[in-house]
Formats: C-alpha cells, structure tokens, sequence
C-alpha cells in the first residue's frame, strides 16, 4: 500500500484524472463522511447489495418505531384516510429494480465548485424496492377535482439557509399517479434500514433521488404549486443566485465504468497489464432507454461503441462493454451515453447549485508491460 504520491502517478485526489487546485473544505468532509457514495467496483452488480447503496440525508435519521407508525393521507380528498404499517403490507405488492441517482452527483467536479454534499460521479445505485402502488390509495381517499399537487412529507426536520423546515417534496397529480410510483418497505428484500427511509418511503422510477421522500408521514392534496424549501428554492436549475430557474425532475443519461485494473490507494489512478482489457460499466437514462453507450481511450478524441446488454429492468440501468488493446502509456478513459430523445451526455456543464451533472466520466490509467 503506498502511503504517499507514489512517482508514477500524477493525477490528484478523486480518481477522475483531472487537477483540482482547490481545496475541500471541513463541512464537504464532514457531508462527505455522512453521505457515502457506491464504490464504482459496485457497478459490477445488476442489483446493488444494500450495504454499497448510495446514501443521502439531509438532517438526521428519525428513529421511528414500526409500532405505533401511521401514515396520513389527507388535504383535498373526500376521506382522509390512516395506515399503520402492517395495513400497508397488507395490499397488493411490487417489486421492481430502480437505478436512483442524486440529483447533485457530478456536483464536485464543477468548477467553479458548488458548496454542498461534494459528490465526484458515485452518487447511485440499483436497488429492488418493494411496495404497494400509490395511485389506488389516492383514489380511495378520493382526489377533489381542484386538487393539482400531492406533497410528500418525511420526518425528518433540518435548517437550510436559514430555513426551518421538515423535508418536503410534491408531484402534480399526474406523475405522483403513474402505476410505478410504489410506497416502499423493503430494499433488496429486506425492511428499509433507518437510512434508507424506514418504515416507508415514496419510490419515483425516473426521478432523481430528492423526490423519494424517506420517512414519510403524510400524503396531501393541494390545489396550488407546493413552496416548501425542497421544491421551490433548491433542487433548481440555477446560474445566478435569485433566478428561480427550472425544477430539477427526470435523471439524465449517464454511463459510468467499473474501474479497471488496480487502484493507487492515494490517488485512486489505475494500473493496468498491457493486453486485452474488457471495459465495462453500466448506463442508465431515468425514464428513457439508454439507446447508446460509447467509449474513448484517448480523452474524447475518437469514440468506439461499446456492446450494450438488456436493460435491468424498466427503470433500472443496463451493462456495456468494450475491448480493448491496452498498450503501456498513461492514457484517460472516457464513457458516454445516450438515450431514445438523442440527448447525449456532454463533455462539461455547470449550474450554481450543481445538479443534474452528467458530464462523461473521465478516468485516469497507466498501462504497464508488467505489473511489478
Ligand atoms: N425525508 C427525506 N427524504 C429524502 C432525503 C432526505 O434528506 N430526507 N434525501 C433525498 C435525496 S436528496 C436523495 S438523493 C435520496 C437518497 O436516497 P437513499 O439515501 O436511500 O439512497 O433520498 C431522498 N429522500
Ligand atoms: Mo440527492
């Protein structure tokens, strides 16, 4: 294990190839700490194991009891109505594998560099999520006509610039509607874990992570655009502070490598043999189908097409893969993807409050004769 910048490596920090000459601050490490990531090795799994989940919390993790949890459906509905868990898990079920992704993954390798949780590009994950269809528990309790948005509420309560609030988020009718929108217990066939949501959370196939509303308490119907923090000042598409921009909404396609040959442990750079190497990876578009993945091997010159397998599921990402004649040299690898609207990942982009980054992924190999 090498303890310092070993001499044949000469990138700096996160693994990406690509200098930084600026430096992360306490409150990033301590974010960073709290909030794990998946370790790209992840992506050789179709289903994430639980443990290599991505992880996101805002406040702290609520504990709650399974004993004595209701969940309050109510607002403009003809009958409010109560669950306890066990009369969720009672109704009908779903399981279906959902690629989740952060909507502020990419955000630390913008430059200028957004302050908040620094992800580099590990900010996701694909879990089989369990649980029972919104839509008909709406129409029981029966949406009024004027109803518009249905808002999720969680447990968990926090400050943000300056703003006390419990964490929020809505849907129009339309979309909180959609059959896959499930109300889920269980991950990966087990209970939630308490980071993850426990005992129930919202699950939007599609969206980025900030709409699966964990811990959540109540369902309300409204008849007007929700304001809450969550919905209204972040998760915006931003370039000037003030602007209310767009709302961040669907992922955006991304194709991510599982890094290939050994890592240095500092600056994470890969080592591999010279021969033939297999790069391979996974991609995913939200909604969309990822209807391309492409390679390059020297720093977006030329592009190769990499070999694309069936889709995990309906909203889950699909595997891709690529040769290739690694000779000794230091080179960057790259990987894009793109989907059945023609969107494209571009090479770089940038927004105040760093959402939705899907620039392709830049990884830095060296390619040795022989590994000593
Ligand atoms: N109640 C609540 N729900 C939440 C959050 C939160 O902080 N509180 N974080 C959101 C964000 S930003 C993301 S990316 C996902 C992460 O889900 P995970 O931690 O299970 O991966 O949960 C979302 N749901
Ligand atoms: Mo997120």
């Amino acid at each position: 294990m090498a303890h310092g910048h070993s001499s044949r490596f000469h990138t700096v920090g996160d693994g990406s190839g690509i200098e930084h000459s600026d430096r992360f601050t306490r409150e990033e490490v301590a974010l960073a700490l709290r909030n794990r990531g998946m370790p790209l090795e992840g992506l050789r799994y179709p289903i994430t194991p639980s443990g290599m989940h991505y992880l996101l919390v805002h406040f702290d993790i609520p504990h709650i009891e399974a004993k004595g949890y209701r969940l309050h459906i109510g607002g403009l509905v003809e009958r409010g109505v109560s669950l306890s868990l066990d009369e969720i898990k009672a109704r009908p079920a779903v399981t279906m594998p959902v690629t989740m992704e952060c909507a502020g993954n990419g955000r630390a390798l913008m430059a200028p560099r957004p302050i908040s949780q620094p992800w580099m590009v590990e900010a996701i994950g694909t879990a089989e999520w369990t649980g029972t269809p919104l839509a008909p528990i709406l129409d029981e309790a029966g949406l009024r006509p004027e109803s518009s948005e249905i808002v999720f509420t969680g447990a968990d309560r926090g400050v943000q610039d300056n703003n006390v609030h419990l964490y929020e988020r809505s849907l129009t009718v339309a979309e909180a509607t959609r059959e896959e929108v499930l109300l889920a217990y269980a991950m990966n066939g087990a209970p939630l874990e308490p980071q993850h949501g426990f005992p129930l959370r919202l699950i939007v196939p599609g969206w980025y992570g900030m709409t699966n509303v964990k811990w959540l308490t109540s369902i309300e119907a409204i008849d007007h655009e929700f304001g809450g923090f969550q919905q209204a000042e972040a998760y915006r598409y931003q370039t000037e502070s003030g602007e209310p921009g767009e709302p961040v909404t669907l992922i955006r396609p991304r194709a991510l490598m599982a890094p290939p040959g050994i890592p240095d442990f500092l600056t994470r750079t890969r080592l591999l043999e010279a021969g033939r190497v297999t790069l391979s990876g996974r991609a995913w578009a939200g909604r969309e189908q990822v209807t391309g993945v492409e390679v390059s091997t020297d720093g977006g010159k030329s592009w190769s097409e990499a070999v694309l397998e069936a889709p995990v599921g309906r909203f889950a990402w699909r595997g891709w893969s690529c040769d290739w004649d690694a000779k000794p040299g230091s080179y960057e690898l790259s990987v894009r993807a793109t989907c059945a609207t023609g969107a494209r990942q571009p090479d770089e982009m940038w927004n105040l409050q760093g959402m939705g980054n899907n620039a392709c992924q830049r990884i830095a190999v060296v390619v040795e004769e022989r590994l000593a």
